[in-house]
């Protein structure tokens, strides 16, 4: 009989990666260390409903509908609910925003705060639950940066750069949590039989040409010229680089994952029936163009480094052009304003 000799590989758990990033910074008080403990948790809960959406009748729209105007499937509502009550209790936030709630969630009372404030998309690309399409939490930690207890809007209309972490879960063939601290990116993949994230993917850093393009080319007729130009040179149809292979799940943590793994860049051009896009700038596009930094990659709104966008409002959305550096520079160069001569 074959016995494989497996040299046991150290087991790195999150909580064990948490701890060790924290030691690397004596100052630190260990409040951002318990914020990503608990999103860890929710993050398990969420997928074990995920996982449970086929078999128990969860699947469906409420009659609800988001702030978006979307209706909210029943596992964005839960995903909303499990998010906000594992995070509202630990003392270290002073308020959230979710995708799913029109204004900033404060803390209760009850509770103490503390000086982060955390946004998230609590499960996007939710409209493919039904069709087991993975689907993903996004999230971004900001430092609380007026007086007084209680978050602010003010405190949530930061820069991206301001980010002192970010990351996300996909709920796909594995459910695996990516994050940053700004030191790096890291992976875990979720062992199910014993429920812990496992470090499997250090220091992640994406290709700086991509292999792949993440665009929904339905909208081409609403495009302008430039980005037609630009989806056109990404094609390699205009024979300056070569061609890109198009995969676009239409779930945009699926479609980022996979670039940042593989090199790719996603775009969501802005267009004449989405002036400003689609994607969302405070807790999709910042916390993703955050972890495509710290990963060797850019995020761009076409025009400007996305972390360099000052929102304005909660919900603002922005065009998006994220992933491998070498593409989103091709971005920035074919969308640069063209010089009108007198
Ligand atoms: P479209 C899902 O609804 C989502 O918010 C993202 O997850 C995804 O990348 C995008 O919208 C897909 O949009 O217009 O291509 O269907």
């Amino acid at each position: 009989m074959n016995v494989v000799n497996h040299t046991p590989v150290s087991v790195v758990t999150i909580e064990r990666f948490i701890i060790e990033q924290e030691r690397l910074y004596p100052e630190a008080s260990g409040e951002l260390s318990g914020i990503l403990y608990d999103i860890a948790l929710a993050a398990k809960m969420i997928s074990n409903k995920v996982r449970m959406a086929g078999l128990v009748d969860i699947i469906g729209a409420t009659e609800n509908e988001n702030v978006q105007g979307e209706t909210q499937q029943k596992l964005d509502v839960l995903s909303n609910d499990i998010m906000i009550k594992a995070m509202d209790h630990g003392g270290r936030l002073c308020a959230m925003a979710s995708e799913e709630e029109p204004d900033i969630i404060p803390i209760p009372d009850r509770f103490r705060t503390g000086k982060y404030c955390l946004m998230f998309d609590p499960l996007d690309g939710s409209s493919n639950i039904d069709v087991n399409v993975p689907v993903g939490t996004i999230f971004s930690v900001v430092r609380k940066i007026t007086n007084g207890r209680a978050g602010e809007l003010e405190d949530f209309l930061q820069p991206g750069r301001r980010q002192v972490a970010a990351g996300y879960i996909i709920y796909g063939s594995s459910t695996m949590m990516v994050y940053s601290t700004g030191q790096g990116v890291h992976g875990f993949t979720l062992d199910p039989s014993i429920g812990e994230f496992l470090l499997s993917h250090p220091n992640i850093r994406t290709p700086h040409k991509g292999k792949f393009l993440s665009v929904n080319d339905s909208y081409e007729q609403y495009w302008d010229e430039q980005v037609k130009a630009l989806m056109r040179r990404y094609r390699g149809l205009d024979g300056v680089q070569q061609a890109h292979n198009v995969r676009y799940v239409g779930s945009l943590v699926a479609d980022f994952h996979r670039n940042l793994l593989a090199g790719g860049v996603f775009v969501y051009p802005a267009n004449s029936m989405s002036p400003r896009g689609k994607l969302r700038l405070l807790y999709e596009a910042n916390p993703l163009a955050f972890i495509c930094e710290q990963a060797g990659g850019a995020g761009s709104d076409g025009r400007i480094r996305i972390l360099d966008v000052q929102p304005t409002e909660l919900h603002q959305r922005t065009p998006l052009y994220l992933g491998s550096k070498g593409d989103v520079m091709t971005a920035i160069e074919m969308l640069m304003p063209v010089e009108v001569t007198a």
